[in-house]
């Protein structure tokens, strides 16, 4: 072969360091020839046993191997200059060759062959309409592709043996159920195929499985659009971790990239049946295990049996799910619990035999089952939102079982329940359909039923005076004057356990009424609000929104109010918007604006709300005059409220509100200074459910949003947290995110960043204030600021770890990474002033509908 390639693997080592001599000898003979093919074998080329093709980076190498008995040779390619030989594909598995004979072909009518020492052909690419003059190429992604003038006519990574690698795609077909793409090798030194396999079932949402045989042994759960939910362990990041693309049509594939494109990581299906991810840990020199599958006794595949929950925690690891019973007795109790359970009480629905008629008795309901690897076998998957898979669930005696996630939405079984798996944390919650008399005294009874009633008459009027005389005495004679009057209840308790728990203290909580009782929410008439606000003249507007325009207005016992009537668009439907809205005004806080009302007639959606006298924070945070009233403790404070009350927000177990607009113009205050959020909830009203997902739709300011929300419109908890960052960083410089123009520095962050790496994180703090404040604090601020605007959403803190690290004496948080993301947000302003005119760096909330 008249390659300048390098002999034998035992020799790579030395060899390496000769190479450039070599090459250039070769190339002083043959000129340029030579070292420039050694990636490739050219048409109607090939290479002996002994020889190596190496990619162009020198990542992988291709050519013969013997796993075990010396005398037993593959072709492969491994993890080039790496001591502990890492073979990531195999091409005669199954058909060794005895000696050192071989020879790996590119046969000039364009398949690329192995044959022995007798010349007989083992293995073949079997191209089915070859292309003559093909060149096969080693690449430094690990892929061996057959190429003519860029036409591929094959790849090794379509063509894999059991390791995944990143910039392999792992194509699967919509329609087409399963896709086995990859194979385990028989044992440790025989490559040949072994019993396992690992691939995707596209049914429902995807998941990667890995199956014995023909039977499952272990799944992911379900792709949800950043990370596989059944397992817990896996981050939500956007820069690296699986994706998922559409390919057009039913085809989509995933991808896996790295954190660091120089990483070297591989996702190999091994032979005893786990799929192990490793990555090469180059001070170490061995391959380090990121991730192992199945990990425990309770990731094996239905450990449990139909309806049987397994916690590796527990001894024993499995127990039916409540109102469930052991099928067999004996044999549950003899640890052979593959038989499950089975239904302890029948279904009200059932009773009469004829499925989703009702029969007698009290209705069905469910139990909520937190934390759990949600069971196989989804029977419908619907973008209802919750309320109404839960209806759906109901409504037809073979759902058996449902559950809500961000992003895949309504998820509903009707078949027996596999694979269900209890975890510490992390999980989805299940809720499962049990008889009436099952739920016992529960509080976690979901029925959730919200019944809007109009009821006219002295009656009604009695009973809402009567409320409101007791709730808001000061509404009661706006009440009288109102001509449409109704009264929204929510009749039942739900999760009403769950609305309290969760939080730092009940002094946080001022919750009107008993929880659990319900929610009266007052209704205005459109006259009223008109006249309160003085006809919606120019004179009582405060200021406008992306949501619409604010009034300050008095009611007519002299409450002042404020006045958010939205714009027209909502995207969503009266009975929608009123749910939400009755969902958002049980979410009171003390940092929280207080909602004390709504008008809806017509086209027409309003919000009352209680009046800050003291405006807005931007009022007096980037105002010179003003700038001083804001004394160092005041500003802390403020800090603190606003994270208290985005922890409330995050934290409600029901709602998970995630703000997506939060800024300095939406931290209201009141005459004590203390800070109230508001502008809450606007997204879920204008049409974004879910709590992390992907949004077609971008609502937020610019200078606030998160990297992985302004460019692939993922938001979740994390954005918040960013623009709690950016936020925290202005009140304690009293700058402004987009008021940098210098050279030196782009905005706030890295402006903190650099004084704080210079360790002169004390002339970040506004001038105005420098003599007031404690450097402690001022200190820990700076710090925290740092962690929360990383650029990475998986490395932010949550806001209850801000918040203790707010309150925490101590300083020994871990160190933010610096932010890259800096250099890049100008690129981004240019981008948005292109896309939207309104974009400008004096902080008008933009929303812009993202092509995706
Ligand atoms: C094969 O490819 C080489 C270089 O890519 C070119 O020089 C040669 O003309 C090609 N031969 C044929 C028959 O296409
Ligand atoms: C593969 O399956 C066969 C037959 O079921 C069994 O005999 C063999 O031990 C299995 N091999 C491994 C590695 O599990
Ligand atoms: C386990 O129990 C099932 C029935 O629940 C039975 O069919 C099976 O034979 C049992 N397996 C063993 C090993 O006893
Ligand atoms: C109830 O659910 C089953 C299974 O999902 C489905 O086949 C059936 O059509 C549903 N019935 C109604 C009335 O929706
Ligand atoms: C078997 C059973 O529960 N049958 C019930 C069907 O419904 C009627 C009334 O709707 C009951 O009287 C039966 O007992």
């Amino acid at each position: 072969m008249n390659v300048c390639c390098r002999q034998g693997s035992e020799m790579e080592k030395q060899f390496k360091n000769v190479k450039f001599w070599l090459c250039l000898l070769h190339m002083i003979y043959y000129f340029s020839l030579f070292c420039s093919s050694a990636d490739r074998i050219p048409s109607g080329n090939s290479i002996k046993d002994g020889e190596l093709i190496i990619s162009a980076g020198e990542k992988f190498a291709l050519g013969f191997f013997s796993p075990g008995n010396p005398e037993l040779r593959y072709v492969g390619i491994w993890f080039y200059g790496i001591q502990e030989q890492a073979v990531v594909w195999v091409a005669n598995r199954e058909r060794p060759i005895q000696g050192l004979g071989g020879t790996l072909t590119m046969e000039s009518h364009g398949n690329l062959v192995v044959l022995d020492g007798n010349g007989v052909q083992v293995w073949s690419t079997d191209v089915s309409a070859p292309s003559r003059n093909s060149t096969a190429i080693l690449t430094d992604a690990g892929n061996l592709i057959l190429s003519n003038n860029d036409q591929m006519s094959w790849q090794s990574f379509e063509n894999p043996t059991d390791t995944f690698l990143p910039d392999m795609r792992v194509y699967y077909n919509k329609s087409s159920g399963e896709n086995r793409v990859f194979t385990s090798w028989r044992s440790a030194n025989d490559p040949s195929i072994g019993n396992y396999s690992m691939g995707i079932d596209a049914r429902g949402s995807p998941q990667i499985v890995i199956w014995e045989g023909g039977n499952r042994r272990w799944r992911s759960g379900h792709w949800n659009g950043l990370v596989f939910i059944g397992v817990p362990s896996m981050m939500a990041v956007y820069l690296y971790g699986f994706k998922l693309t559409n390919d057009g049509n039913e085809k989509f594939y995933f991808t896996y990239t790295p954190s660091s494109s120089s990483d070297l990581i591989k996702f190999q299906l091994h032979w005893n049946g786990t799929e192990e991810q490793r990555t090469w840990d180059a001070s170490l020199r061995e391959w380090r295990f990121i991730q192992l599958q199945p990990a425990n006794q309770c990731d094996i595949y239905n450990r449990c049996g139909p309806f049987g929950v397994c916690d590796a925690r527990n001894s024993p690891i499995c127990t039916c799910m409540k109102g469930y019973v052991p099928k067999d007795i004996d044999q549950w109790n003899n640890g052979n619990w593959s038989g499950g359970c089975v239904r302890r009480t029948q279904l009200q629905c059932e009773t009469n035999g004829s499925r989703g008629i009702e029969g007698s008795g009290e209705r069905d309901g469910f139990l909520m089952i937190e934390n759990v690897k949600l069971p196989d076998f989804l029977d419908y998957v619907g973008s209802e939102d919750v309320e109404d898979c839960e209806n759906k669930c109901l409504q037809n005696c073979s759902c058996i079982a449902f559950s809500f996630v961000s992003a895949i939405n309504c998820m509903i079984w009707s078949n027996d329940l596999f694979d269900i798996q209890h975890f510490q944390n992390g999980g989805s919650s299940l809720y499962i359909r049990l008889a009436h008399s099952e739920l016992g005294g529960s509080r976690k009874v979901t029925k959730l039923i919200i019944i809007a009633s109009v009821i006219g008459g002295m009656l009604f009027l009695g009973v809402s005076i009567w409320l409101l005389w007791r709730h808001k005495e000061k509404l009661k004679e706006i009440l009288k004057s109102s001509q449409k009057k109704s009264r929204i209840q929510e009749t039942h308790p739900i999760r009403s356990g769950e609305f309290s728990t969760d939080f730092s203290g009940p002094d946080d909580l001022s919750v009107e009424g008993q929880p659990g009782t319900g929610t009266e929410l007052a209704y205005f008439s459109f006259s009223s609000v008109a006249a309160a606000t003085n006809n919606f003249s120019d004179k009582n507007k405060l200021g406008q929104g992306g949501f619409g325009h604010v009034y300050k207005g008095k009611l007519p016992g002299g409450q002042d109010i404020a006045v958010k009537r939205l714009s027209a668009k909502s995207g969503q439907g009266m009975e929608e918007f009123k749910n939400e809205i009755m969902l958002i005004a049980k979410l009171q806080h003390r940092n929280l604006v207080r909602l004390l009302g709504c008008c809806i007639e017509g086209e027409e959606k309003i919000l009352l709300y209680e009046y800050m006298p003291n405006k807005s924070l931007d009022t007096f945070l980037f105002e010179p005059a003003k700038q001083t009233q804001l004394d160092w403790r005041t500003r802390f404070l403020i800090i603190e409220g606003i994270a208290r009350g985005l922890l409330y927000l995050h934290r409600d177990s029901r709602l998970r509100i995630v703000h997506r607009d939060l800024k300095p113009s939406n931290i209201l205050l009141d005459d004590e200074m203390n800070p109230k959020i508001s502008d809450f909830g606007m997204a879920r009203i204008f049409g974004g459910n879910q709590n992390e997902a992907n949004t077609n739709r971008l609502v937020g300011t610019y200078g606030y949003l998160a990297p992985e929300y302004a460019m692939e419109g993922l938001f979740s908890v994390k954005s918040d947290v960013y623009s709690f960052g950016i936020l925290l960083l202005e009140i304690v410089s009293g700058r402004r995110n987009t008021s940098f123009h210098s050279a030196e520095y782009s905005n706030v962050i890295g402006y903190a960043w650099d004084l704080w790496e210079r360790g002169k994180a004390m002339d970040f703090v506004d001038p105005s204030i420098a003599n007031s404040c404690s450097p402690n604090e001022v200190m820990r601020c700076i710090h925290v600021g740092l962690l929360c605007v990383q650029d990475l959403a998986s490395h932010r803190p949550t806001m209850s770890a801000v918040v203790l690290m707010l309150e925490s004496e101590h300083t020994n948080f871990p160190l933010p990474r610096q932010p890259t993301f800096t250099s890049l947000r100008r690129l981004d302003m240019d981008l948005w002033n292109e896309m939207n005119d309104v974009v400008s760096s004096n902080n008008v909330t933009l929303s812009v509908i993202l092509g995706r």
